[in-house]
C-alpha cells in the first residue's frame, strides 16, 4: 500500500510547502463543512445528510489531483471532493435543502451526485470514451464506494473501459462500510484494487488517510489514464460517523473493536501533526485556517438561508414538462393535505 507520512519527508515528495498547506486548507475547510451540515440537519435545517468526517485525506487528496477540466463523477458521500474542486459550500447546503437553485454559476466539470449506487461508473466510463472520440487530453475520475463494487454497474463500466482504453481513473473510496455491512462482508476479494487485473489494467491501494499519498496515486493514475491507461484506485480509509443522519451505527458496529490497523490516526489531526514536523505550518498557521473556515462557512450558511424555499410543488414541477397522471394525483394529494395540515406542528 502507497505511504508517504511516517515514510518519507516532504521534500522527497513532488509537493512544495505551499501545495501541503493548501492540502491542509481544504481538509480544514471540509471537515468544519462536515461538521457544521452535520449540526444543521440535527436542528431541522436541512434534510438527511451523509457525514465523511475520516474521508477528507483521502477526498481532498485526490481532488487536488486533478487538473481543472477533469471531469469528476460524484456522489452523496464526496463532497468534500467537490469543495476541493471549488464547488461553494452554499451550493451544497442548498441541494441538501432542496432548493433547484443548487448550481451556482462556477466552472467546475462536476457531474451530478449519484444516489442510485454505481450507475456513474458506466457514465465515467462513457464520458471516457466520448473523450477519446473528441480526441480531447482531459481525463475523468470517478468515485464510488467499496460497496458499489458489487454491482454489475461495476464490471460493466470497468469492462468496458479496458476494452476501449478509457481515460478513466476509478477511485473507489473503501471506508470500510455500506451502511451496515462490513468491507469483510461485502467481497470475497482480498483487495478490491485487485479486481482490476479482470479488466486487463492496474490496480492500486493507497492509504487513504495520508493525503500526500493521495495526490501521487491519484497523480499518476491520472497520467496513465490520459496514456489510455484506465486505472482502479483502492483509496483506504474509514467512516467515523453514521451512514447518513437517518442511521444509528452502535446497532451494528463497535467502532473500538472495529477499527481496522491501517487507520491509524485521525487524518486531519495526523496530516497537521506531520507538516508541523516538517515545520511547514505553526500555531498561528492553524488559528488562521480555522478562523477563515468558520468564516467562509458562515458566510456560506447566510446565503443558502438567503435563497426563498420553493415551496413542494418543486418536487414535481421541475422533473417533466408534463406531469404524469400518478404524479399530478400525489401533487394534488399533497395541496390537500396542505391546506388541511398546519405543517410546522408534524413532529420530525
Ligand atoms: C442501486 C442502489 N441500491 C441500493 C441503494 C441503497 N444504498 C444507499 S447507500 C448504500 C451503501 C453504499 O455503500 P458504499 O458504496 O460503500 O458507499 P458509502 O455509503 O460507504 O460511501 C446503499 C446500499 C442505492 N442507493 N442504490
Ligand atoms: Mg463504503
Amino acid at each position: 500500500m502507497h505511504r508517504v507520512i511516517g515514510e518519507r519527508d516532504l521534500a522527497e515528495t513532488g509537493l512544495s510547502a505551499e501545495d501541503a498547506r493548501a492540502l491542509y486548507i481544504d481538509m480544514v475547510r471540509t471537515r468544519r463543512f462536515d461538521e457544521r451540515a452535520l449540526a444543521l440537519q440535527r436542528r431541522g435545517w436541512m434534510s438527511g445528510w451523509p457525514p465523511y468526517r475520516g474521508q477528507e485525506a483521502s477526498q481532498v487528496g485526490a481532488a487536488h489531483a486533478m487538473a481543472d477540466a477533469d471531469w469528476l463523477f460524484p456522489t452523496y458521500r464526496s463532497n468534500a471532493m467537490q469543495i476541493a474542486r471549488g464547488v461553494p459550500m452554499s451550493d451544497i447546503l442548498l441541494f441538501r435543502r432542496g432548493s433547484p437553485e443548487y448550481t451556482s454559476d462556477h466552472d467546475v466539470p462536476n457531474f451530478p451526485q449519484a444516489v442510485p449506487i454505481a450507475t456513474q461508473i458506466v457514465h465515467a466510463a462513457g464520458a471516457g470514451m466520448a473523450m477519446n472520440y473528441a480526441d480531447a487530453d482531459d481525463a475523468v475520475l470517478c468515485y464510488f464506494g467499496d460497496g458499489a463494487t458489487s454491482e454489475g454497474d461495476f464490471h460493466e463500466g470497468l469492462n468496458f473501459a479496458g476494452v476501449f482504453d478509457t481515460p478513466t481513473v476509478f477511485f473507489c473510496e473503501n471506508n470500510n462500510w455500506a451502511i451496515s455491512l462490513p468491507r469483510r462482508k461485502q467481497t470475497a476479494s482480498e483487495t478490491i484494487a485487485q479486481k482490476a487485473i479482470a479488466y486487463g489494467f492496474e490496480g492500486v491501494q493507497v492509504d487513504g488517510n495520508d493525503p500526500v499519498a493521495v495526490y501521487e496515486t491519484v497523480t499518476a493514475a491520472l497520467e496513465s489514464a490520459r496514456d489510455g491507461e484506465p486505472v482502479l484506485v483502492e483509496s483506504l480509509t474509514y467512516r467515523q460517523g453514521a451512514h447518513t443522519t437517518s442511521d444509528d451505527p452502535s446497532k451494528y458496529r463497535d467502532i473500538e473493536e472495529e477499527l481496522p490497523e491501517w487507520r491509524t490516526a485521525d487524518p486531519v489531526e495526523r496530516f497537521e501533526s506531520y507538516l508541523r514536523e516538517q515545520g511547514v505550518v505553526n500555531d498561528a498557521f492553524v488559528d488562521r485556517v480555522y478562523e477563515e473556515a468558520n468564516e467562509e462557512l458562515a458566510d456560506a450558511v447566510e446565503e443558502a438561508e438567503g435563497v426563498e424555499s420553493e415551496g413542494p410543488d418543486a418536487v414535481f414541477d421541475t422533473l417533466y414538462a408534463d406531469l404524469p397522471p400518478g404524479l399530478a394525483s400525489q401533487k394534488a394529494w399533497l395541496q390537500s393535505f396542505l391546506e388541511t395540515h398546519d405543517v410546522q406542528e408534524i413532529e420530525h
